[in-house]
């Protein structure tokens, strides 16, 4: 059980918003830093601050040893094979990019398709447009179910022989379903494509194993986790990040410059051009030590009791449409109350301390979809509590109240 010692921890969950006591429930977009994660980003500036590999002295072995320590801890963390496979970038967005630019545009031509589904954040959508753009190939999106969920027969459907690439959230950050990630996985490679994970919102909530789910590529950002922003994560198969060619050039990435050619370090550097921002890794590192001393399985049990908790509130409060699937889905609600805007939800809400998320999403395509112009969503990381949904249920029905709506 996630214990109040454990919240302590996140100095800045203690805090008073417009009078009541803060209730963050828009994990999705951003987690809190614990206060070790903070201390190791600020000893970092204070007592190493140099840069990584160009020279060697005292601080610059450290600076090394912690910049390539945090490699290794995001390696063992998803099981990756070697460290060889694990890129620092600024971000989930970053990575699909790199993917896009390094291998899509080398990989893709015209007539192939890519495969996608109407769920994805718009990184892991636009990308993918660009390269349909540049190459020629064709965007081709999966069916999706009343529920939010795709059926594996019509994911199975849609990959063909002309499939070269599959880019797929593993968790929608919009409805919260659990793609069978494992299963497309073999689909795509039954067909001899790729499979590109989105892992923004499922690396920080469930366990991981890349090659347990023989994953191609997957993209994830540390500040979802616990770690600070600008930090994230390509991992990517050794066979494929040795034949794609870097997409940023200059310091760090090279081996050998001559005045009209040059060669690149061996993997990872070569997609690391210019000075990384080495803080964010360490102070990845410190969230990841963190996450591993508590379990993921400790953290997904917390969260899945916490959406339960909310489902069950939330669909005895009429007028209330919830999207997504019912069961089996992350620690993730998106939702609205009829006749109010959700951004009028989320400010009324504010008004009691109670952080929520309205809008689009990143995911304009689902709106459409969804046939909505946006939903409030509330998200839950391992340091919520029971107590906090109580407060928030207590919220929507004031909210509902508030904009004139008749209780059940
Ligand atoms: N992919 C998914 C599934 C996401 O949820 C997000 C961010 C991203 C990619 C982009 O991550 P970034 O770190 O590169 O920005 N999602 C959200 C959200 O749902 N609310 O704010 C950001």
């Amino acid at each position: 059980m996630i214990s109040q010692e454990i919240r302590k921890q996140f100095p800045i969950l203690n805090q008073r918003v417009n009078g009541h006591p803060l209730v963050y429930l828009d994990n999705a977009a951003t987690v809190k830093k614990r206060i070790q994660v903070i201390e190791a980003t600020d000893n970092y500036y204070r007592n190493i601050n140099s840069n990584v590999q160009r020279v060697v002295h005292k601080l610059i072995t450290w600076d090394t040893d912690t910049y390539e320590g945090a490699r290794e801890k995001v390696r063992a963390f998803i099981s990756a094979n070697s460290t060889e496979e694990i890129i620092f970038t600024s971000g989930t967005t970053a990575s699909l990019n790199l993917v896009a630019q390094s291998y899509g545009r080398s990989y893709l031509k015209k007539g192939d398709e890519i495969v996608i589904t109407y769920m994805e954040h718009h990184s892991n959508l636009i990308p993918w447009q660009q390269v349909a753009k540049a190459t020629g190939a064709t965007l081709k999106y999966i069916p999706m179910q009343q529920n939010g969920t795709m059926k594996l027969e019509n994911i199975k459907a849609t990959i063909t022989k002309n499939t070269k690439l599959v880019a797929m959230t593993q968790v929608s950050n919009v409805l919260g379903t659990i793609n069978p990630i494992q299963e497309v996985a073999k689909l795509a490679h039954d067909v001899g494509a790729v499979i590109v994970v989105d892992g923004a919102q499922s690396v920080p909530h469930i366990k991981i194993d890349v090659q347990a789910l023989d994953i191609d590529f997957l993209a994830f950002s540390g500040h979802k986790m616990g770690g600070p922003t600008g930090i994230g994560v390509l991992y990517g198969k050794k066979q494929l990040l040795e034949k794609m060619e870097p997409v940023e050039f200059g310091g760090e990435m090279i081996d050998v410059v001559e005045l009209y050619d040059s060669t690149w370090k061996e993997l990872p550097w070569k997609f690391e051009g210019g000075t990384p921002i080495i803080a964010g890794a360490v102070g990845l590192g410190a969230a990841i030590d963190f996450i591993q001393s508590i379990g993921m399985e400790e953290i997904e049990k917390h969260e899945t009791a916490l959406v339960n908790n909310t489902l069950e509130k939330m669909g005895a409060i009429e007028g209330v449409s919830i999207y997504g699937p019912m069961k089996e889905r992350s620690g993730l609600i998106t939702f609205n109350i009829d006749g109010v805007h959700s951004h009028d939800v989320a400010t009324v809400l504010d008004t009691e301390g109670i952080a929520v998320r309205a809008g689009h999403h990143c995911a304009q395509p689902l709106m459409n979809w969804l046939n909505v112009s946006a939903t409030a969503r509330v998200s839950f990381y391992l340091y919520n509590t029971d107590e906090e949904i109580d407060i928030f249920i207590k919220g929507l029905k004031k909210t509902k109240e508030y904009f004139g709506h008749v209780f059940s």
